[in-house]
């Protein structure tokens, strides 16, 4: 098989990209380890920065997200008794949009079927080689295959092999805690996202739609989920979301997934090797705090793309030798962001930690200066920035 980009992964950033250089006259082939039904219903992210939704907008992959998504001028941070709306659009003029990544993934799916996008599911063995003449090898039923490629790309996640050919440095931060995730089926209590601090740990209540809410609770690292029952986990997130403050109530309601989440901060860089580049969490993750994990992906792909349009069409390199430079100056600010709302928001053992965090809190609901920081890298900087 032979492809000019060979795209390993079937995520957000590996589909996005294949849309994206099919519409500068570009072909790819996507290769995915997982079927399409276990990608597609994956619950991961929930929240769209302007430029994500904008992007998706001009790439004709904004009707649905458009009917079914809904815009949110901004969110809530609480401590115990007070809570305080952060306005972003009053602050920056941009807000965010609630629609879950599984969303944006079937969207995306929809679109490559409808061009007639390769897409192979259900691999293994998965091997890049040649990194300046590159080739992937792979194994579809049983049938050893290889597919030769001007360029491959990495859109492989967290623990995919790509990386592994991408010589380069690596930082790495874990946390003193992990988050337990919630889809309920419910109608959320809130208009738009509470973060919670609270001695008991960090609580976070999201959303899906007017009928299904997400939510998250800090637990310890080990956390077996087994240990929490639904009611359990109802009554953490009442005390630490403030039920009964100031005559707010959390609604409660069936539980339809319960899993646990693992927080660290990871980059990789640089973020290409010869002809081999990495995009979305192949190269960098972030804890969930900042909601930049998907619009990050996006980003890098949002790059990436014309970059291999120019050289690979019109025989120009300079944006894809500038693009590794370019999409970290991105993600060390994301990176710095999620990190900012984790340590502020999560409780620790420490009282010290507690009156700094409560301290910061403070500061960022009476400061304009402070809210604008917060407003402006939560609704997302320009793609580029
Ligand atoms: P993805 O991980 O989505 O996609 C990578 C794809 O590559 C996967 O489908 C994988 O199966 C495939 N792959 C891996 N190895 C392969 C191989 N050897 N061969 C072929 N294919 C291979 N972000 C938020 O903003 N908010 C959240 O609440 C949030 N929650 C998350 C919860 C979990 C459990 C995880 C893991 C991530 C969460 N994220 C969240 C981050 C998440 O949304 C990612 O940022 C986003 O999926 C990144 O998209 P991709 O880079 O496409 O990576
Ligand atoms: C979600 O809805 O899944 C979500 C929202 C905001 C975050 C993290 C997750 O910071």
């Amino acid at each position: 098989m032979r492809t000019q980009v060979a795209i390993i992964g079937a995520g957000p950033a590996g589909l996005l990209l294949s849309h994206l250089l099919a519409a500068g006259g570009v072909e790819s082939v996507v290769i995915e380890t997982r079927t399409r039904e276990y990608v597609e219903s994956r619950i991961r992210a929930g929240i769209l920065e302007h430029s994500t939704v904008e992007l998706l907008k001009d790439a004709g992959l904004g009707e649905r997200l458009l009917r079914e998504g809904h815009e949110h001028r901004g969110i809530y941070l609480q401590w115990p008794s007070e809570r305080h709306h952060i306005d972003f659009q009053d602050l920056v003029g941009r807000g965010v949009w609630v629609y879950g990544q599984t969303e944006v993934q079937k969207d995306l799916g929809r679109a490559r079927d409808a061009a007639g996008q390769q897409i192979i599911y259900d691999v293994l063995d998965t091997t890049v080689h040649d990194p300046a003449d590159p080739h992937v090898t792979f194994t579809v039923d049983g049938v050893p295959t290889r597919l030769d490629a001007d360029v491959v790309v990495g859109c492989d996640g967290s623990f995919g092999p790509t990386r592994l050919v991408v010589p380069g440095k690596t930082w790495e931060r874990t946390y003193a805690y992990s988050w337990l995730g919630v889809l309920a089926d419910v109608a959320p209590s809130t208009d738009e996202l509470i973060y919670a601090w609270h001695q008991d740990g960090f609580a976070l209540n999201s959303m899906r739609s007017p009928t299904v809410t997400r939510l998250y609770l800090q637990v310890p690292p080990d956390t077996d989920i087994e240990e929490w029952s639904d009611e359990r986990i109802w009554d953490a997130l009442a005390t630490r979301l403030g039920h009964g403050q100031d005559g707010w109530k959390l609604n409660p309601g069936p539980v339809m997934e319960k899993s646990v989440l693992p927080m660290r901060s990871f980059v990789q860089a640089p973020m290409r090797h010869g002809n081999v580049f990495l995009a979305g969490d192949a190269a960098h993750i972030v804890p969930p705090t900042g909601a930049k994990g998907l619009n990050l992906a996006v980003a890098d792909v949002g790059l990436l793309a014309p970059a291999l349009v120019a050289m690979l069409r019109e025989k120009d390199s300079r944006p894809a030798d500038e693009y590794s430079n370019r999409a970290l100056r991105r993600v060390w600010r994301c990176t710095h962001f999620s990190w900012w709302m984790t340590t502020m928001l999560h409780a620790s053992n420490d009282p010290f930690d507690a009156e700094l965090q409560l301290s910061q809190l403070r500061w960022v609901a009476s400061s304009t200066a402070a809210a604008t920081g917060l407003a402006e890298n939560y609704a997302g900087l320009p793609i580029g920035f």
